[in-house]
């Protein structure tokens, strides 16, 4: 009788039971962009301070291997939140600003696994990865799909990047101040309107853009973008107010779901082009905008997690800290980066940087921090954020839906530092692909430009292959293809072969 009882109770409880061993912790994802893996004091920078993320650093778990999927933004998004190897897909490169959805409204992503384990999802920051069905659309209504059709409950952006019209706010898909008696028109082939241009007005700038590059279509608050944008001047951000705008939209949803658990995406747009600090950075690093840019990006992280601390909430959070590719220095405007750079080295002991097939181009900062539960110190494994999908589906304990996500790895256990063990094989993408295995690295030979003038980056394309030894060169300027050409013959294969898939 007794036993029975026993039984019954435990029947009851079964459910309870095991809901609480599913862990249910706050994910704050911050993920910036283009700051490079040299950039912050934690990873060696001397020529600037950044204090709250170097603390993160201490407090936490400091990858030194950590990879965005590719070297430029979109991909590395499109792969953060599909678990999907951009490069397979057609439509992930740089997106204009008035670019359609990319991501399908039925795959699985990041976000909405989350949101099927009962998360409060939000975004808030940089999106880049397209909205609505079309390019042709109208800005003055509410635009769908968009990330709330791929699992944010909740989304406070800007369309694709800060130097790309149209520089509006959008808070879940509506303009954020639109107003019918003066649409917002955007397109990126021909001017609209009458609104004077960087290219003809530059007089008007109170930034140059670089010669060369682009970034001299419509001015708005004195920078010339690229893609020409007419109307909605209620609706235009202004550049300097965008670090308080982003936190002030990121503190609210911390607070609103303070009781309930919720992963929030903080995507800070620095230090992308173009720079244009708040007065409270401005000259602040004696490295040009591009420091100033730095270190309000800092300072952002810095108040995000006291407002963790302040609402109770820091032991329960998972805070991970990451960049979506590598540094540039000028990528568009004369903004100091380059003649005030004082000796800085963005990219640290690694070579090239954005758009760059070697190590820079990818390789970024990542910190993650659980206080109580991730042991702080350093992890030289092998990880990607395209793995953060699979992994943070078996912290939820929540199958990942079929779908085509096949590359997301799931590396729970290197993540929280449990294990010291990664990935055993990644590909690198700049357009050109690499593929890394162990501390070999194989890039597979290419037609494409060696250097970009304009940006002053190594691309690392070249027509031969090139095989690098990571251990021993990690700034890869030994190619040794050809004394291994057993190695080389073995990961190219391997890279086709992962290429079928
Ligand atoms: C490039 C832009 C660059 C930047 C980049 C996107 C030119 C010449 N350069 O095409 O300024 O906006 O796109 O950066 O147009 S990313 O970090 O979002 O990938
Ligand atoms: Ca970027």
């Amino acid at each position: 009788m007794k036993i029975a009882r026993w039984l019954l109770l435990l029947v009851i409880c079964c459910p309870f039971i095991l809901k609480a061993q599913v862990s249910r912790p706050n994910v704050l994802l911050i993920y910036v962009d283009d700051l490079g893996y040299g950039d912050l004091g934690s990873y060696g920078a001397t020529k600037i301070k950044t204090p709250h993320l170097d603390k993160l650093a201490t407090g936490g778990l400091r990858f030194s291997n950590a990879h965005s999927s590719s070297a430029t933004c979109t991909p590395s998004r499109y792969a953060l939140m599909t678990g999907n190897y951009p490069w397979r897909v057609k439509g992930t490169g740089v997106l204009p600003g008035d670019a359609a959805l990319i991501i399908p409204t039925n795959q699985p992503t990041l976000a909405s696994q989350f949101k099927a384990a009962g998360y409060a999802t939000g975004i808030v920051g940089k999106w880049h990865l397209g909205l609505g069905e079309a390019v042709a659309k109208n800005w003055n209504e509410p635009i769908k799909p968009g990330p709330n059709e791929i699992g944010f409950d909740y989304s406070f952006i800007f369309p694709a990047t800060a130097d790309r019209v149209p520089t509006v706010f959008l808070e879940n898909q509506t303009v954020v101040a639109a107003n019918a008696s003066d649409p917002i028109q955007v397109d990126y082939k021909n001017k609209i309107g009458t609104e004077p241009t960087g290219k003809e007005h530059p007089e008007l700038l109170k930034m140059l853009s670089s010669p060369g590059q682009g970034h001299d279509n419509t001015i708005v608050n004195g920078i010339g973008r690229i893609g020409y944008m007419n109307g909605g001047k209620a609706a235009r951000w202004t550049d300097e107010e965008m670090p308080m705008t982003f936190l002030e939209k990121a503190k609210t949803f911390i607070t609103q779901h303070q009781h309930e658990p919720f992963f929030l995406t903080y995507a800070l747009t620095e230090p992308h082009v173009p720079r244009m600090p708040s007065t409270m950075f401005k000259g602040k690093s004696g490295l040009g905008y591009r420091g100033d840019a730095i270190l309000q990006l800092d300072w952002s992280v810095g108040e995000i997690l006291k407002e963790l601390d302040f609402l109770g909430l820091k032991k329960n959070t998972i805070v991970i800290f990451s960049s979506d590719n590598g540094p540039v220095l000028d990528d568009g405007y004369q903004d100091g980066a380059v003649t005030q750079l004082n000796g800085h080295k963005p990219a640290g002991i690694l070579r090239g940087g954005k758009y760059s097939i070697f190590e820079a181009g990818t390789r970024v900062p990542m910190i993650i921090s659980w206080p109580g539960k991730v042991q702080p110190g350093v992890s030289d494994a092998l990880v990607c954020q395209i793995d953060f999908l699979a992994s943070f589906s078996s912290l939820l304990k929540k199958e990942l839906p079929k779908s085509n996500a096949t590359d997301s790895e799931n590396l729970l256990t290197a993540f929280l530092g449990k294990s010291k063990t990664g990935r055993q094989v990644l590909i690198e993408h700049a357009g050109t692909l690499s593929i890394v295995e162990e501390n070999w690295k194989y890039i597979e030979p290419s037609d494409r430009a060696a250097y970009d003038p304009t940006t002053d980056t190594e691309l690392g394309n070249a027509k031969e292959p090139q095989l690098y030894d990571l251990s021993k060169d990690p700034r890869e300027r030994n190619n040794l293809a050809s004394q291994y050409p057993d190695k080389v013959k073995a990961l190219a294969e391997k890279l086709l072969q992962i290429k079928n898939k």
